[in-house]
């Protein structure tokens, strides 16, 4: 692990550091519930692996990204909200909103969602 990782918060909910309300767990990825909800249904999913934006992961590791992709639309079945509409958002650098830089689908729903979003 490089220190970029020992210091990653994601990191630590995937190796059982952090708490966190996990909700789904499959081979490469783990979706938990957000501290912060947006949506009645507001749920990240994460890859294992530590990569810090959609786009390095992409470029590493498609498969590692379909899995992700996956794994959020399992989740919205689980919660409820395929069949209404659901969103899947990864925000992408500081002026998108990133926040926490190990990539992590938002997937939210539950409610009526505005386009655009703020
Ligand atoms: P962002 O796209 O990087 O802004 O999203 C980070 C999300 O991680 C944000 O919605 C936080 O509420 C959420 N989060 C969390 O669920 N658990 C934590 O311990 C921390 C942030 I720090």
């Amino acid at each position: 692990m490089t220190a970029s990782e020992s210091d990653c918060l994601f990191c630590k909910i995937v190796a059982g550091e952090v708490p966190a309300t996990i909700v789904r767990e499959s081979a490469g990825a783990v979706a938990f519930r957000d501290i912060n909800p947006q949506a009645p249904t507001h749920v990240l999913v994460i890859p294992r692996a530590h990569h810090p934006t959609v786009g390095e992961l992409a470029a590493a590791d498609a498969e590692l990204l379909a899995e992700v992709l996956r794994e959020a639309h399992q989740v919205a079945v689980d919660e409820g909200v395929a069949g209404n509409g659901y969103r899947v958002v990864f925000n992408t650098g500081a002026q998108a909103g990133q926040t926490v830089f190990h990539v992590h689908a938002h997937v939210l729903g539950g409610r009526g969602l505005n386009w655009p979003p703020g």
